[in-house]
């Protein structure tokens, strides 16, 4: 080989080796963020406690899911029991009762009121939506009908303060 070819040679070797690391440069970051986050980022698994015919119930989990939760779902007959058992008041009471951490959500509350609830930590039961307000996320109707609805913060007394307005 002639030096001329040589440099050649090498001068590639050396632009696919750049290549190479640039293309590991891209996929590096993208492949390590999982553990780049830290525990206190990560969102907790989403048990959701709801009757099998329920399918606004189902319409929520979806929700959460779109937003990022792992979701389970248990079937269960009694709501109110479940509910009970779980420890939120029945005054606040919807169609489904889901644990998230260690906090409560009951009714078809926002995925970003639940992300803002485990950021904030505060000393709570959880977050409420009572009833089934039409437009909240699980609720939507098909001709864009929203009514106003607020979400609870239930304190660890069992009363109730306005968490976010929509
Ligand atoms: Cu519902």
């Amino acid at each position: 080989m002639n030096t001329f070819l040589k440099a050649l040679f090498n001068k590639l070797a050396r632009l696919q080796g750049l290549l190479l690391c640039v293309a590991l440069g891209a996929a590096l970051p993208a492949m390590a963020q999982p553990s780049q986050k830290t525990p206190g980022d990560a969102l907790p698994t989403v048990e959701v406690y709801k009757s099998a015919q329920c399918g606004c119930c189902k319409a929520w989990a979806a929700h959460l899911q779109e937003n990022g939760f792992r979701v389970i779902l248990h079937d269960v007959d009694d709501i109110p029991a479940a509910r009970k058992k779980l420890g939120m008041p029945s005054r606040y009471g919807s169609c489904h009762v889901a644990r998230a951490g260690k906090y409560l959500v009951e009714g078809h509350v926002p995925a970003a009121d639940i992300k803002k609830l485990l950021k904030q930590k505060p000393k709570a039961i959880g977050l409420a939506v009572p009833g089934m307000p039409l437009g909240s996320p699980g609720m939507e109707m098909e001709d864009g009908r929203s009514d106003p609805y607020e979400t609870l913060l239930v304190t660890p007394d069992g009363e109730a303060k306005v968490f976010a307005s929509h």
